[in-house]
């Protein structure tokens, strides 16, 4: 997959150097291209940003600099990359975008600082090319960078190469499939007592069945106590017996509208 990131601090992006992401660069899976966007101005300055039309206060980032770095980095591609702007006003950024991120062959990333770009590049390129604007939670960052750096970690660890084969991707929280929506529990390692603190036995009983079947409670206790409206939705997803139980113990009671259908 290919890469591109124009921004104003392209040192920002350093910790992509590092482990599972650099690591995936070097192996060349990963085609990671960051641009300073001060390249695409004219001015001694090298000016990005401007008052407000209508005031206000903060600055907007200046529309020229931001078209003349896309078009550079689009260039005469045939197939144009995804643009995804990030922007605490867009659309959430899920597993699922990841997923479907991580599908695509090419991503350029344009975050911006100060109040935002000036509405009309979303505009231009939302016209020309497929455009997200996308927020990574409901908090404010200074500038997108620290989102663009979730984002590509997120994306990266599920290009195919990049994980080992050890650690899958399919039981993470929130993939699709079995352990959909559920969060994930806890885990252990040796030694089997640690300042008085035991690792639970059945996780040292060499019964898989069971291992498996309480590692579920688990999850299913964490999810109910801490993303109860996550539960909500596995009801449509079929609980069985134990399911049931395990919630019901953990003083969670569904909704009628849960049940329905
Ligand atoms: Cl994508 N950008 C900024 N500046 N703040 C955010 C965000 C993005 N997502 C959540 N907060």
């Amino acid at each position: 997959m290919r890469v591109d990131i124009i921004s104003i601090f392209p040192e920002y992006f350093a910790p992509l150097d590092v482990s599972l992401i650099g690591k995936a660069r070097r192996k060349g899976l990963l085609d990671i291209r960051v641009h300073q966007l001060r390249d695409w101005t004219h001015d001694v300055h090298r000016t990005v940003d401007d008052t407000p039309y209508g005031g206000g206060p903060g600055m907007v980032m200046k529309p020229e600099p931001w078209s003349e770095a896309i078009d550079t980095v689009i260039g005469s591609a045939e197939t144009p990359p995804r643009l995804i702007v990030p922007t605490p006003s867009g659309r959430p950024f899920t597993q699922e975008v990841a997923l479907e991120y991580a599908k695509e062959p090419w991503l350029l990333f344009a975050p911006a600082r100060y109040e935002g770009i000036d509405a009309r590049v979303m505009a231009e390129y939302g016209a020309r090319l497929r455009l997200d604007e996308v927020s990574i939670g409901d908090y404010v960052l200074a500038g997108g960078e620290a989102a663009v750096l979730v984002m590509v970690e997120a994306v990266g660890r599920l290009l195919p190469g990049v994980l080992g084969n050890a650690e899958s991707v399919a039981d993470d929280s929130f993939a699709p499939g079995a352990m959909a929506s559920l969060l994930e529990g806890p885990v252990y390692t040796k030694p089997p007592v640690w300042r008085g603190h035991e690792v639970p036995p059945i996780l040292l009983s060499g019964n898989h069945a069971a291992i498996a079947r309480w590692r579920r409670d688990e999850a299913l206790r964490r999810t109910a106590a801490r993303r109860p409206e996550l539960v909500a939705g596995l009801a449509r997803k079929g609980l069985d017996k134990r399911d049931l139980e395990v919630l019901d113990d953990a003083s969670f009671r569904f909704m009628p509208e849960d049940m329905a259908d």
